[in-house]
């Protein structure tokens, strides 16, 4: 049976031929655009993928890809941490995943993605103008609500590091989300008004990224980022809640130490007294609130 064409289905194509004509990703000229001396250098571009972060593992098995970030314009499986989605509809986000086979230790891995925070904020800051900040660990946040997750992953062939992948995902020219994550979720076009020019963003992350990434590599830790990240952090003096798979505990947070852990001012009872500590969190073992909400 044929539908009847009425004023309110014409607007309704019209409307998903127009979403259709998003600024189209292109490898080669997101290449040229990179300033970079190693990250990003190299682009691998799809239309459609499960995910980056899976891309990014299989290209990571070869050598030479130290630096190669792998973009999509749509992933059908998009990945957050502990097994959550990430919904990366097309045309209107940056699904990227960046490659990096270093010489480093396992264990310093998990400090990429606070590297990787910091390099997001001062892209979003530098080429929107908008007031982001960081909420440890992973996302950035815009008047209270996400605009960016980030996931490091790793490989390993018999306990030595094979690569690292670190996916970003960022609502960038979205509208809309669905009911449930409008909540807690927004897009830069959203929060400035105004379309994003997703290639200037990419270049402008990559670049801060090559900058913080050297800073991390002569130590492995982020003494030299520490002070640029916490003033960055917009959990720092708030109060927050701790998350943890069998408690949750409510403090004040204080910033990060050197290895990326947050120090988190609480209360305690030892040996009957109310005694003041402070506690060092762990990325990847919880999840931090703010005390009334998402922040
Ligand atoms: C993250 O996890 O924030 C990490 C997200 C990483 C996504 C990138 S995209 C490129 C690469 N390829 C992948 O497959 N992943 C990476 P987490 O902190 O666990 O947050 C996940 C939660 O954020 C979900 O449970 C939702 O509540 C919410 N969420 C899902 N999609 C969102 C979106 N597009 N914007 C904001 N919030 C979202």
């Amino acid at each position: 049976m044929s539908k009847e064409i009425t004023k309110e289905t014409t607007k309704a194509i019209m409307k998903e031929i127009t979403k259709d004509q998003y600024e189209q990703l292109d490898s080669s000229f997101i290449e040229k655009q990179m300033t970079t001396k190693c990250i990003g250098k190299k682009v691998a571009y799809y239309n459609e993928v499960d995910s980056t972060n899976v891309i990014a593992k299989q290209l990571g098995k070869k050598p030479d890809n130290h630096g190669t970030l792998v973009l999509a314009e749509q992933q059908n499986a998009g990945r957050g941490r502990l097994g959550r989605n990430w919904s990366s509809p097309k045309g209107d986000g940056i699904w990227m995943s960046l490659i990096l086979q270093p010489d480093i230790r396992i264990e310093h891995a998990s400090m990429l993605t606070l590297v990787t925070a910091l390099a997001v904020n001062q892209g979003i800051r530098k080429v929107t103008g908008l007031n982001s900040f960081i909420k440890w660990p992973n996302d950035i946040v815009i008047n209270g609500k996400k605009v960016c997750g980030i996931l490091t992953e790793m490989s390993t062939i018999n306990e030595k590091l094979e690569c690292i992948v670190i996916g970003i995902g960022i609502n960038a020219n979205r509208d809309l989300f669905s009911e449930e994550l409008k909540i807690t979720a927004t897009s830069l076009k959203l929060e400035s008004g105004k379309e994003i020019e997703r290639t200037s963003l990419i270049a402008a992350i990559m670049l801060y990224f090559e900058s913080y990434y050297g800073i991390f590599a002569k130590e492995e830790n982020l003494k030299g980022l520490i002070h640029d990240y916490n003033k960055m952090l917009i959990n720092r003096n708030r109060q927050v809640k701790i998350i943890g798979s069998n408690s949750e505990y409510i403090g004040l947070a204080l910033g990060i130490n050197e290895t990326g852990a947050l120090l988190v001012q609480t209360e305690e009872m030892i040996t009957g007294e109310k005694k003041t500590v402070i506690k060092t969190v762990m990325s990847g073992e919880v999840s931090v609130r703010g005390v009334y909400g998402y922040v």
